[in-house]
């Protein structure tokens, strides 16, 4: 099957649950939804619509369930954090995989057939296609959950729950991403007549602006963890998964280091997880980009 083909195929399994009867797709998940346990002879069929589409697949293990989650996943990236989600909820799931331009290091196009925005996380589950990290995480905890991985509802827990899960993206990561981009401006390539004032204007920036927001952002976070275990109370959440892109993407390039302790514990003890550690196996390589 050409390229084109598969993503027409691709388009229509995502966002309608439907593929065409002749495709290998429409094989597999007939398989799959009868519960016949993947094969791993050559002629098999699941087997051939793994190898088209690049998936790693997993049998499904409940008869009824016909599609199963796919994570569109890129390297070195936030969708790191949905499969170790998935990870912890026991679900099974098929990771998708696309390459960063290794220049740009921007997602491929191909991610614009998923979803209008091209940028990863992104899942499809069924006829659904859900992006946007802290989206996903509530959209998996509360259909798959059973009330794992989340305070109950009108606790306390859970409004600290809601607030870092939203905080992780809206708040933590934009200086970041900041940083990222001016750290860029200040070192990357450019003609040599410009590059004074580029420098000049980024120094500025990041010094009156990026890294004091930066500093106060760590400070917050380590002070919240003087309260609490975990981000959300004593127990482990979802919004724990969600905040640790922000911290990892701090010790990678922000400045997070022993001077806070807490923060510093926080990484030691999610990264010792297994789950977390299936969902490195699963994703591959690991670096914070941003
Ligand atoms: N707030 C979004 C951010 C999505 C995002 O920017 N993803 C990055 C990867 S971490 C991406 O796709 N970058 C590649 C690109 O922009 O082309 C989320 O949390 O899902």
């Amino acid at each position: 099957m050409g390229l084109r083909q598969r993503h027409v195929v691709q388009a229509l399994f995502c966002r309608t649950g439907w593929v065409s009867r002749a495709s290998p797709a429409a094989r597999s998940v007939r398989l799959l939804q009868s519960g016949t346990p993947a094969s791993t002879g050559p002629t098999d069929p699941a087997r051939q619509y793994r190898g088209d589409f690049g998936y790693d697949a997993i049998p499904i293990r409940h008869p009824a369930k016909v599609f199963m989650i796919i994570v569109h996943h890129l390297n070195n990236s936030r969708s790191q954090r949905v499969l170790w989600l998935l990870e912890e909820l026991g679900l099974e799931y098929e990771v998708k995989r696309y390459e960063r331009d290794p220049k740009t290091m921007l997602a491929p196009p191909e991610l614009l057939a998923v979803h209008p925005l091209g940028k990863s996380p992104v899942i499809t589950d069924g006829g659904l296609t859900v992006a946007e990290s802290g989206a996903i995480v509530e959209y998996l905890v509360e259909r798959y959950g059973n009330g794992r991985l989340a305070p109950a509802h009108g606790t306390p827990e859970r409004l600290r729950y809601t607030y870092w899960l939203h905080y992780a993206e809206g708040s933590a990561m934009p200086p970041l991403l900041m940083k990222l981009i001016f750290d860029r401006v200040e070192n990357g390539p450019m003609p040599f007549f410009i590059k004074p004032v580029a420098r000049a204007i980024a120094q500025k920036v990041k010094s009156s602006f990026i890294e004091p927001n930066l500093t106060r952002h760590l400070n917050f976070m380590e002070a919240e963890l003087g309260k609490s275990e975990w981000f959300a109370g004593a127990d482990f959440t979802a919004a724990d998964i969600q905040i640790s892109f922000p911290l990892e993407a701090a010790a990678a390039r922000a400045g997070l280091n022993a001077s806070r302790p807490r923060l510093m514990a926080f990484l030691a003890k999610i990264h010792a997880r297994p789950a977390y550690k299936r969902a490195l196996e699963r994703g591959g390589a690991y670096d914070i980009i941003g």
